[in-house]
């Protein structure tokens, strides 16, 4: 195995275990901030290295920005929490997106969840050598059009990852760069409803000689909290 897949498993393993630990202390009445703050301490506790990027931490209504910044407001029930998060070690990143709901979300919210988690399915069954970054992002992107979600789909599927946490191969309707054996890209369609909330899933893929090999282990279930 590579150094480069080495080191972006072990930081990767080191962001489930800090997500895992942060599970237990999300509850109604806490803030984004507090919740991101809580993060990057656990993640210098579990041994990374660093941060691949500032964690993003948005509940409700604030994670319909895809680049959502944790705020002191408090988490209220029914509330989609959204975290995205990743950590270095030996110099290369993780990055792995999971949503929480604060009791029991919305019917639309829940909907929502479903049809990005299918949408992700779809592209990490897809994703293989010699396909390109457009057309792996069509193969999300039409799961999520077919939903009537298309216009709330607002940015690419994902992007290439190791040593900097956006690098090429990117899959995006822009690119036709193509897989090949040893990259490693993540996987993150999303659904954004300004005013009301924001879903998005990501997992990284090794890219195989015949397919993928999944990296994030954490689990896809909506947790209810
Ligand atoms: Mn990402």
């Amino acid at each position: 195995m590579s150094d480069k897949l080495k080191h972006i498993i072990k930081a990767q393993r080191i962001t489930e275990r800090v997500f895992e630990d942060l599970l237990k202390e999300i509850h109604a009445g806490r803030t984004e901030i507090e919740i991101r703050d809580r993060l990057l301490d656990l993640a210098k506790y579990h041994g990374a290295s660093g941060h691949a990027f500032d964690p993003k931490v948005g509940a409700g209504r604030n994670a319909a920005d895809p680049h959502v910044e944790p705020t002191d407001r408090k988490l209220r029930p029914g509330q989609l929490l959204l975290i995205d998060m990743g950590a270095t070690y030996g110099g290369y990143c993780s990055d792995m997106t999971r949503m929480v709901a604060i009791g029991k979300p919305s019917s639309e919210a829940r909907k929502a969840y479903g049809i990005v988690l299918r949408a992700q399915q779809a592209a990490i069954r897809a994703a293989k050598p010699g396909l390109t970054g457009k057309e792996l992002d069509a193969v999300a992107r039409d799961v999520i059009r077919r939903a009537g979600y298309g216009k709330r789909f607002i940015h690419a599927l994902g992007h290439g990852i190791g040593r900097k946490l956006h690098q090429d191969p990117r899959l995006t309707p822009l690119r036709k760069t193509r897989l090949k054996p040893g990259d490693v890209v993540t996987v993150e369609p999303g659904i954004y409803v300004p005013g009301r909330f924001g879903v998005r899933v990501e997992d990284m893929l090794l890219i195989t000689p015949r397919g993928n090999r999944n990296l994030t282990r954490t689990p896809k279930k909506l947790w209810i909290l």
